[in-house]
């Protein structure tokens, strides 16, 4: 059985989730939150610089989302994830290369201030604004790609897998009128057709809600608490995620769109 060390709150490994989804793979999770506690030394010898996710498919051990889709994607071709040439396939790399290098620097400087203690201490208006300028740069590029397309490079693929999860998050954090300004950009994050995208911001959302409820935080924003980052409120997400994570076990693992 594949096992996937993820924690939902951590949007790179949706991507994964989303392949495992497509794939049809059967898996189970082991809900590892990195945020609120020191690393497990039996994580970090799976990853020494304490990430996630990381896949164990039967003690073969893979660290990096990339890495994981592209093993995922060679073995189990289909449904396929990546175009059949050569040219296409490097487009596609690109566009994965693009979302992992250069978006996650941006999310921070914008989630600063609402993630106290990151790097909330050194934001600054100026960072937040630079945060929401350097997002916008990435929806300008996805616009211009998706004009007259219905998926980034030719069908779908793991190209939109790596993106779209942080498309996906931006109406959580007051950002959804910068998807709603781009119109190619709107529909793709909308497609009913991949309800495993629909779904895991479903989750995400319903568990900070109730978050948001039980720490009587601030529901200005859905997304505007300190999810992970303080003790009480790390108990509280550790213990939804453990339900979430039991009640997916119940439903079939490979299905989370099952209810
Ligand atoms: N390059 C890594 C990045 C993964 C990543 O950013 N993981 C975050 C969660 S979304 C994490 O594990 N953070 C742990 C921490 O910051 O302590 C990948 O693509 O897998």
């Amino acid at each position: 059985m594949l096992r996937l060390y993820t924690h939902a709150f951590s949007i790179v490994p949706w991507r994964v989730r989303i392949a495992l989804h497509e794939k049809g793979l059967d898996y189970e999770t082991v809900v590892t939150d990195l945020h609120s506690k020191q690393p497990e030394p039996g994580f970090l010898a799976l990853n020494p610089f304490a990430q996630i996710p990381v896949l164990d498919d039967e003690g073969f051990i893979v660290a990096e989302s990339m890495a994981i889709l592209e093993y995922l994607e060679e073995k189990h071709p289909e449904p396929a994830l990546m175009p059949s040439d050569l040219e296409s396939r490097a487009t596609v790399r690109k566009w994965m290369c693009w979302g992992t290098d250069y978006w996650p620097p941006a999310w921070k400087k914008w989630m600063a201030p609402r993630l106290p203690g990151t790097s909330g201490d050194s934001s600054t208006p100026e960072s937040v604004a630079e945060g929401r300028r350097e997002i916008c740069h990435h929806l300008d590029v996805l616009q211009r790609q998706l004009v007259g397309r219905e998926w980034l490079v030719n069908d779908y693929s793991l190209a939109d897998i790596c993106y779209a999860p942080f498309v996906l998050v931006l109406e959580h954090v007051e950002l959804g009128e910068e998807i709603a300004r781009r119109p190619a950009v709107d529909p793709w994050v909308d497609r009913k057709e991949h309800e495993a995208w629909q779904e895991i911001v479903h989750f995400t959302d319903r568990y900070a809600r109730q978050l948001i409820r039980d720490q009587g935080m601030n529901n200005h924003l859905s997304w505007d608490f300190d999810h992970s980052y303080t003790r009480n409120a790390a108990m509280v997400a550790h213990s939804l995620m453990e339900e979430y994570e039991e009640h997916m076990r119940a439903q079939g693992a490979a299905d989370p769109a099952a209810h």
